[in-house]
């Protein structure tokens, strides 16, 4: 297929017009009987015949996916001849034009240190500093900007929580409990700080389905559990964790709750007093902003007891060489000069899928999980990881005889960006006797059309090989 320029616009403009032209003299027939010349080998013969109606309904949010791919300049790449699709969303997502118009403005008209000047730009440069941080309190729904601290990441976030927090409260013989589902971000860190106290982990089992076994849970927590650590959305499995009940059942034994939410925030609408989380991460980077930039929602009780995880300038409200007062929230967890620009940016992402509407995006995103779901786990030779009820945005599978790298390098020749191996979940991906997986991972720009390319491709992995 060779587009003109213009053509290749539109491909942006319109996902119909794109999947037309990237079946260009095969068309809708070729794929259908494509899909025929499995139906007779496969149980789940009426999905196949769904798959074959290629009428896209696409989207309900107020905004077409048209406008909303043209937010992102990036998706007009083409990647080895092919229109980018971008299916990597897990790892991280693209940046819409309001996002990278923010960071060149702040850098262009503003840039200046924060909370350190009394000049014009310092002045400016807080204001948006502070006005994301109040952004970032009302996505999450917490109670005040003090409980809403900087961080680079969820990974910085967690080792600051499992150094600061872990390190004051949790002691020898204590005990931690960890999901089989976590990332490693959300294991290492408690390994280290059980190493160092002389605490115990104990894992929370999943089913084969990838969803927690709440009894197993249930009778796991004693008295000794002291924190429980749980991410609300499985980078590898989709699994959405049931993260309001496990709280509650975490707090009638008084342990404290820290949720993972790198793989929810960018998804649905989280509220982390509803949740009665005690600690909320996510990254910025996974949610449409720059990279480099996260958050630690804690409790404010909980923080304002907690020490400082890092010190130095920025952090203190008075030093001498004999001690040192701290500040008060959210700065005592801020040491040094934060990532002013990506903070801002981070805002501005926020702003962005507020007007999406994260009830929209959430819809939109749990059909196209579903669509992917049926059509790639109907594939023959081809095993897909997680089943939960409850599940968003993530597809992890298998094909019999093709290494999911090789999968991941021919999809790529196609344009199709996809992430091969374990994904930093490890003892998840143990759980099925595997130790690699190919991973799709959706986010508010794909659309059925990009799955149907995708799935099309695979059909062809399978008959002809990589
Ligand atoms: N998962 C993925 O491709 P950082 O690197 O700090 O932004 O995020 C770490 C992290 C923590 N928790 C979960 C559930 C995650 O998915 C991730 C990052 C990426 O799945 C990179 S390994």
């Amino acid at each position: 297929m060779i587009m003109n320029k213009s053509q290749a616009d539109n491909c942006m403009a319109s996902p119909s017009y794109y999947f037309n032209e990237y079946f260009k003299g095969q068309q809708a027939s070729d794929l259908q009987s494509c899909y025929s010349f499995y139906t007779h080998k496969l149980p789940c013969t009426h999905y196949i015949t769904r798959a074959c109606n290629l009428n896209t309904t696409n989207t309900s949010i107020p905004y077409t996916m048209e406008a909303i791919r043209n937010d992102f300049p990036i998706l007009r790449q083409r990647v080895n001849g092919n229109p980018l699709i971008w299916f990597d969303n897990g790892a991280t997502t693209q940046k819409p034009l309001s996002v990278i118009n923010t960071l060149s403005q702040y850098y262009r008209e503003y840039n200046s240190n924060v909370h350190r000047g009394a000049h014009t730009m310092a002045v400016l440069a807080t204001k948006a500093y502070e006005e994301a941080r109040n952004k970032v309190q009302l996505f999450l729904g917490a109670s005040s900007t003090e409980e809403i601290i900087f961080v680079r990441g969820a990974t910085e976030a967690i080792n600051l929580v499992s150094q600061a927090y872990g390190g004051a409260n949790i002691q020898e013989g204590d005990e931690i409990l960890l999901t089989e589902m976590e990332h490693h971000s959300n294991i290492v860190p408690w390994q280290v700080l059980a190493k160092q106290k002389g605490a115990r982990i104990k894992v929370i089992p999943m089913n084969d389905k990838g969803e927690i076994i709440l009894e197993e849970y249930r009778r796991l927590l004693t008295l000794r559990t002291k924190l429980v650590g749980i991410t609300h959305v499985s980078n590898v499995l989709g699994t959405i964790n049931p993260v309001e009940e496990m709280t509650r059942m975490a707090h009638d034994y008084g342990a404290c709750v820290l949720i993972d939410g790198a793989q929810a925030a960018p998804h649905f609408k989280v509220n982390v007093k509803q949740i009665d989380a005690d600690f909320y991460v996510f990254s910025g980077h996974k949610a449409y902003a720059p990279t480099g930039i996260g958050v630690l929602y804690g409790k404010k009780a909980i923080l304002e007891a907690m020490p400082p995880w890092q010190t130095g300038g920025g952090m203190i409200k008075d030093v001498s060489f004999e001690k040192t007062d701290y500040n008060s929230l959210p700065d005592k967890f801020e040491a040094g000069t934060g990532n002013i620009a990506d903070a801002i940016g981070l805002g501005a992402a926020i702003d962005y899928m507020n007007k999406l509407g994260l009830d929209q995006i959430e819809q939109r995103e749990r059909t196209l999980t579903q669509y992917a779901m049926e059509r790639i786990s109907c594939l023959p030779d081809t095993f897909v990881f997680g089943n939960a009820v409850d599940k968003t945005s993530v597809i992890s599978f298998i094909m019999k005889g093709i290494s999911p790298v090789s999968i991941a390098k021919y999809l790529d020749q196609k344009g199709i960006a996809i992430r091969a191996g374990h994904h930093c979940a490890q003892p998840a991906l143990r759980h099925f006797g595997v130790d690699s997986t190919a991973r799709v991972s959706l986010g508010l720009y794909n659309t059925k059309n990009e799955i149907d390319i995708l799935v099309y491709n695979l059909i062809s992995i399978h008959k002809n090989g990589v």
